[in-house]
């Protein structure tokens, strides 16, 4: 009886073991998981439980066993049986051409030689041993004859197994690779790291080294590597096979991981396209590699080639252009942008950099400067990756002269002399030049001519340069003054591309007027708010004129972007350049007269709260307030006589007190004038505007909110129905609220809108009001 109960459990261990080790296989080798990771916790707390029960069961290759071990004082030293080598390199196409042509010569052989080309993965070099199939030892390659002995370590790297795979296995094999720490892990790793307060790593390979020495195992257990074999090195028991391709696939049937990119190419020409290929793909290869090893196909080959000086002459390894590089900071420049914001631009003793000459890199900002502590004269570090602007990564500070500057915001623009002013808020230094700063101007002309705004095709950012380098253009109206002779023979310009400029400029005279409004670059002005601009005002001209308090009307515009378009236009310069534009024939399109749903919007009461949004003085006079003495006296001199009468209103419920806050507000600053002009101008466009009434959109500048459960139709469709008929659908109620729609069980919304008192209507009424405005529902 005792035999046979213990024979159950020892069976289940086998069993258990044997399965999850069959599912890492497929999750760490093969990349290809075959059951849910709760499947796997499941069976390995089983295998857990079992093992404490019958501690003479655990064997050294159960997956219970990569956890990590007690830590080590010290790590023992080990011989490699066979020297770890080291590769030479080739550093471009010619010297890789030149391996080739030594490998031909020495085998004299004419054809192409087949080689196997693998990822040069940048990382640590490790050897494995394994004896009858188990994992003995684990070792880092040190200088080549003698490493540390990280077999614990090695252990708890899930894609080492700890027993190889198969029936027979080798009598004693070593195989070599490469650790690593791919680039999620790598991720994950710093975020924690910097989590707990502890050191970040700069860089995966660092990484991988950091956790491949710690003498603490079950440190090394929590990090991320992986592990990659690329060669063997010794082989007991059984026959090499004929080629290296054939010791990988070999390897592979082990059950270890061989990178899934290696290839066999045949000649140069294939090598060279592996190395294309896979330099343009090595931002998603998830690991960092720093070039391509290609070996000799041939085992018996490889033999005859032999080594020189601990180099094998039948392998090199095709480096990539480094992406980091040292060199000295010259000097900082101050670039002006579009806007007038300061970009910081390191001048940098000209160095290769990933295979490209660089001389200029970003620094971003001050703070970054300060963060960073860069001086002027400082060894720096560059980092250029892709086609990426090459950025100041960090100092060398050993190398810091006696003499390095330190480095300043300029208080005057560098290029046009105005003052900058950083804002309170945030980093952004701006020059104040406006448009007669040059580098804003440079800039504003190719934000007029980009595709979004003017659309003038052929008409790019060195074209621009050129113009204005040439004295041809200053503004954007000398634009339309330009010949074909002017730009034919600027910037590899032909007669034909010349014409055709001329050609897109006349195009562009034609532009909608939104894109016309983008295109002047007015600070906080984008696509959709240009739109809006001109469907409201219907013209140019009415916008050009409009007072501020207009512009706070217009859907989406508060009291900052007002501001900004009415400087704007009220600075001189700006309107000289659009008058220019208009003299020179553009003809910006649009409606011609005021949308009616903007005019509807240009109520005293609606002036009043802008107004005050803007700053007029009206503390203790409530927004409701002045939409109710907006909506009583409808004219603002009506309003002004009640004012001066100070006498409070049977008729509004307003008190005589808040009438005399009103009275004093107004009399503040240019507050009344401010609000006649606003009026006068109103009334101007409302003459314009088509009359109300066989409206479309007769919802059109009306937002409202849907709440609670509809029956009839869905939120989506009872959506649909009302943006048709013109309005906006917010998901939140406010002042500006038109109207709320509250089926079953409204809740926060809807008691919001009591609170604003705004209207409310339920669904029957909705599905009433549809059905008015020609909206039938199907039953
Ligand atoms: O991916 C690698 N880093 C890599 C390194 C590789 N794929 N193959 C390699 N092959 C060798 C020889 C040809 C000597 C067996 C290597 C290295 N050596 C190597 N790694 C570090 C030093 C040498």
């Amino acid at each position: 009886m005792a035999t046979k109960k213990d024979t159950a459990p020892a069976e289940e261990i086998r069993t258990l073991r044997d399965q999850l080790n069959d599912w890492s296989h497929r999750y760490y080798v093969l990349d290809d998981p075959s059951v849910p990771d709760a499947e796997y916790d499941r069976a390995f707390r089983r295998l857990e439980e079992l093992e404490a029960e019958h501690p003479d069961l655990v064997t050294s290759d159960s997956p219970t066993q990569r956890v990590g071990d007690r830590p080590l004082d010290a790590f023992d030293e080990v011989r490699h049986d066979v020297p770890m080598l080291s590769l030479g390199n080739a550093f471009d196409e010619q010297e890789l051409r030149d391996f080739d042509q030594r490998v031909r010569e020495r085998l004299d052989v004419d054809g192409p030689v087949a080689y196997v080309a693998e990822p040069k993965l940048d990382g640590l070099a490790v050897s494995l041993l394994y004896e009858n199939g188990e994992l003995v030892r684990g070792a880092t390659r040190g200088d080549g004859e003698t490493g540390e002995d990280i077999t614990a370590n090695v252990r708890t790297i899930r894609s080492v197994p700890l027993h190889l795979r198969g029936k027979n296995p080798p009598a004693r094999m070593e195989v070599r690779g490469e650790v690593v720490m791919p680039h999620e892990g790598f991720a994950r790793l710093n975020k924690r790291q910097q989590e707990a307060d502890q050191k970040t790593f700069a860089n995966p390979r660092n990484a991988a080294a950091g956790s491949l020495r710690q003498l603490d195992s079950r440190i090394t257990a929590q990090r991320p590597l992986e592990f990659y074999a690329y060669s063997v090195a010794q082989l007991d028991g059984e026959d090499w096979p004929d080629t290296h391709s054939g010791m990988l696939d070999r390897v592979r049937d082990w059950g270890l991981r061989v990178n899934k990119e290696v290839k066999v190419c045949k000649g140069l020409d294939a090598m060279l396209a592996f190395y294309e290929d896979i330099m343009a793909r090595r931002v998603d290869l998830g690991y960092d590699i720093d070039g391509v090893v290609y070996k000799v196909d041939r085992l018996d080959w490889q033999r005859d080639l032999g080594f020189v000086s601990r180099a094998p002459r039948w392998a090199v390894a095709h480096k990539f252009p480094a992406q980091e590089e040292i060199t000295v900071l010259n000097e900082v420049d101050w670039q002006v942008g579009r806007t007038g914001a300061l970009t910081p631009v390191a001048k940098l003793e000209p160095v290769q950099v990933g295979g490209v000459t660089v001389s200029n890199a970003t620094l971003h900002n001050i703070d970054e400067i300060r963060r960073l502590d860069i001086r002027v004269g400082d060894s720096v570090v560059i980092y250029r990756a892709g086609d990426v602007i090459p950025k100041v990564v960090r100092t060398v500070p050993e190398r810091r002269p006696d003499n390095a500057g330190e480095i300043n915001l300029p208080t005057e623009c560098p290029v046009c002399g105005s003052e900058i002013l950083r804002a309170d808020d945030g980093v952004v230094a701006r020059c104040t030049g406006g448009l007669i700063c040059g580098a804003q101007q440079r800039e504003a002309i190719k934000h007029f001519a980009s595709r979004r705004a003017m659309d003038i095709d052929g008409l790019g950012d060195k074209l621009v340069d050129a113009l204005v380098d040439q004295g041809l253009i200053k503004t954007v109206a000398d634009l339309y003054d330009l010949k074909a002779e002017d730009v034919a023979g600027l910037e590899r310009m032909g007669e034909k591309s010349a014409a055709n400029l001329i050609d897109a400029l006349e195009a562009s005279k034609k532009m909608p007027l939104s894109r016309f409004l983008f295109a002047l670059g007015i600070l906080q002005i984008g696509e959709e708010t240009a739109k809006a601009l001109a469907e409201a005002f219907g013209d140019l001209e009415s916008i050009r004129r409009a007072p501020l308090l207009l512009f706070l009307q217009v859907p989406d515009v508060g009291g900052e972007v007002a501001r900004a378009i009415a400087a704007f236009f009220a600075e001189e310069h700006n309107e000289k350049v659009i008058d220019g534009l208009l003299a020179a024939g553009v003809e910006p399109q649009s409606n011609g007269a005021p949308s009616r749903r903007f005019v509807d919007t240009l109520t005293l009461a609606n002036f009043l709260s802008s107004a005050k949004t803007l700053g007029m003085p009206l503390s203790g006079v409530g927004t409701k307030t002045l939409e109710t003495l907006g909506r009583h006296y409808r004219h603002l001199d009506a309003l002004v006589r009640a004012v001066d009468a100070g006498e409070g209103d049977a008729d509004t419920g307003v008190k005589a007190a808040t009438l005399e806050k009103l009275k004093e507000g107004l009399g503040a600053d240019d507050w009344l004038e401010c609000l006649w002009t606003a009026e006068e101008y109103a009334a101007g466009l409302a003459a314009k505007a088509p009359a109300g009434g066989a409206d479309e959109r007769p919802l059109e500048g009306q937002t409202w909110v849907l709440t609670g459960t509809l029956a009839r139709l869905t939120r989506s469709e009872a959506k649909e129905h009302l943006e048709a008929l013109g309005a906006k659908v917010a998901g939140t109620v406010s002042g500006k609220t038109a109207r709320v729609v509250a089926g079953e069980s409204a809740g926060s919304k809807l008691d919001k809108a009591r609170s604003l008192d705004v209207d409310v209507i339920d669904e029957e009424e909705f599905i009433g009001f549809l059905a008015e405005h020609g909206i039938k529902l199907e039953d």
